[in-house]
């Protein structure tokens, strides 16, 4: 394989033509055209749900809620106190940073969010791809104060690590400080976090099949008993494969432990080029299962987004409530957006980036007019359809809504694609509606971005943005929105192996309703961030919390301190704030 062949400029035939996700039978039948056949008309198909003038939003308590859509789509929308606005931190950056290689890192660029050094500062480490991976060790000052980092020591298993597409923090030897699993073209490594962000490469030492696989996507869960997570790992093209890269997808891998080492990977066959996969108790019946979000660009035909039970080991099917669907899968956000406790998933492609509301024992497309498909620029005059990456659902003007991030950018010089892609910002109205304010709030910026994360850097408690582009420098924006809501940060803990309770559930009480998140190790493209749940509470002055734990196991309801990061920890029935 050429680096420098641009594989990903095959011809589409797409005419300048959206590429719609793929939402019922009609459209799946594209699927297997073959890659230089015509696919559509080149004419929007509106989503189903966007052909009836209501949509019905499961609530609390059984209670539902018909919402006039059409009605309020067509009033002005309310005015919001407080816009979200970001201030550019970059230039203060110690190094300039850029995820680059060729082919291999044409994906890939994830960072991954955590604090290695117990001074509650989140801190970052930054694929490079055939430049080294960066750590970079957060040295703001205090809330409010600009948000410096400087550079971490590069001795150790970190070493300037090249072949980098991303990491995912998660505490894997359950002692309670997080560890780093970091993907790679070529052997993945498990890194053991120690003090002062020091890291000692721990793959061996934990029994760890590194492989030499294209490892473009990570998740983890616990399996009731065991004694370590256990970690999937999603590949990407079969580089070996001499029929390749396209219909050449390598398999995935799933590491259960054995003890405390882990035994040889299960392969998960087919695979169909993973390049986001998330555990997820998503229909919440205490078992988490695997979404594995695909690239059709290089399955071409036959593949689909999967889903895969844990016990038995089997992927879910169309009689199970799993109808196969196609797109240019590239990242997986997830989080509650209709307020049922049920978590929706945001699954980024190109040309439509696809929401898909979460029923309990299915999903469904949201309407067209939710306002997240974001398929073309909405800025400037290129009106090609954008490419998305990572996805990632946080509040950021803590008005109690999850709002949502979307990295864009063309994959290198792909010419049915938009070249100027600006990211986007889409703010949750109280309609739960999302509208885009990228451009005002200073974010929209048009490099081929790829990783990202939304974490409180300088813990003001307004979640700050960080963006990893291709053949471009990192971005860091602080957010300086004014008038935001009430918030907490909150860190569940209870007794080891599964330390920091990953896959538990937390709810926030408020006079409003209640929100949940689920602590999740996954999904984005290529990162991931550890560290405390964030909840704004919009103009709450209490709240309350209560932990669903693993093993399912609901805490009592607690009073919860307000604009504060604290820990919960698991005391019987009850929880410690700290
Ligand atoms: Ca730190
Ligand atoms: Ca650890
Ligand atoms: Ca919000
Ligand atoms: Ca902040």
């Amino acid at each position: 394989m050429d680096e420098g062949r641009d594989v990903f400029s095959f011809p589409v035939g797409e005419g300048g033509s959206a590429r719609s996700a793929e939402t019922d039978g009609a459209r799946r039948k594209a699927c297997s055209a073959k890659p230089n056949e015509p696919r559509g008309t080149g004419r929007r198909r509106t989503p189903p749900l966007a052909r009836f003038a209501s949509l019905t939003l499961p609530y609390r308590e059984g209670r539902a809620l018909a919402l006039p859509l059409a009605i309020l789509l067509l009033a002005p929308l309310p005015a919001q106190a407080g816009e979200p606005v970001f201030v550019d931190r970059a230039g203060d950056l110690p190094v300039v940073h850029v995820y680059d290689g060729g082919w291999e890192h044409f994906v890939g660029g994830g960072v991954a969010v955590l604090d290695c050094n117990g001074d509650e500062k989140p801190d970052l480490y930054v694929a490079g791809g055939a430049n080294p991976a960066a750590l970079l060790v957060n040295v703001t000052e205090g809330p409010g104060a600009p948000i410096r980092f400087v550079e971490g020591a590069q001795d150790g298993a970190l070493g300037g690590d090249t072949g980098v597409t991303g990491a995912y923090p998660l505490d894997v030897d359950g002692d309670g400080v997080l560890d780093l699993a970091v993907m790679r073209v070529g052997a993945n490594r498990l890194l053991k976090g120690g003090p002062d962000c020091g890291f000692t490469d721990a793959t061996a030492q934990w029994g760890f099949d590194a492989g030499e696989r294209w490892s473009t996507a990570f998740s983890a869960t616990w399996e009731p008993g065991r004694a370590r997570p256990t970690l999937a790992i999603g590949n990407y093209v079969d580089r070996s494969d001499p029929n390749g890269p396209f219909e050449a997808c390598d398999v995935n891998e799933l590491h259960r432990p054995e003890g405390e080492l882990y035994g040889a990977p299960v392969l998960l066959e087919p695979g169909f080029c993973a390049l986001s996969i998330l555990f997820s108790d998503w229909s919440r019946n205490g078992r988490p299962e695997l979404r594995v979000s695909n690239d059709r660009h290089y399955y071409v035909r036959g593949g689909y987004e999967q889903m895969w039970r844990l016990d038995p080991l089997e992927e879910r099917v169309a009689a199970d409530g799993w109808p196969r669907i196609s797109l240019w899968g590239m990242g997986i956000a997830s989080r509650d957006v209709t307020g049922d406790g049920l978590s929706e998933v945001m699954l980024t492609s190109m040309g439509d980036q696809l929401m898909k509301l979460n029923r309990g024992d299915g999903y469904e497309n949201a309407p067209y007019s939710i306002g997240t498909y974001a398929q073309r620029p909405f800025l400037g005059d290129d009106g090609r359809p954008s490419t998305g990456w990572h996805a990632e659902f946080g509040d950021v003007d803590n008005d109690g809504r999850a709002d949502l991030f979307i990295a864009k950018g063309n994959v290198d010089q792909m010419p049915s694609n938009a070249m100027k892609d600006p990211n986007n910002l889409l703010m949750q109205t109280p309609e739960g509606i999302f509208v885009e304010r990228a451009a005002e709030a200073g974010v929209a910026t048009t490099d081929r971005a790829r990783g990202a994360a939304l974490a409180d850097l300088d813990g003001d408690g307004r979640l700050d943005l960080v963006v990893v582009n291709r053949r471009a420098p990192l971005e860091i924006w602080q957010n300086a929105t004014p008038e935001t809501g009430a918030w907490l940060a909150v860190t569940p803990r209870e007794a080891g192996p599964n330390v920091f309770a990953v896959g538990a559930f937390v709810e926030v009480r408020t006079a409003r309703g209640v929100q949940v998140q689920e602590i999740t190790v996954g999904g984005g493209h290529v990162g991931g961030r550890a560290g405390p749940l964030h909840f704004g509470l919009g103009p709450a002055e209490a709240a309350e919390l209560r932990v669903i734990w693993p093993d399912g196991t609901a805490s009592e309801w607690v009073e919860a301190p307000v604009a504060r990061r604290f820990e919960a920890i698991r005391d019987g029935e009850t929880l410690v704030l700290r």
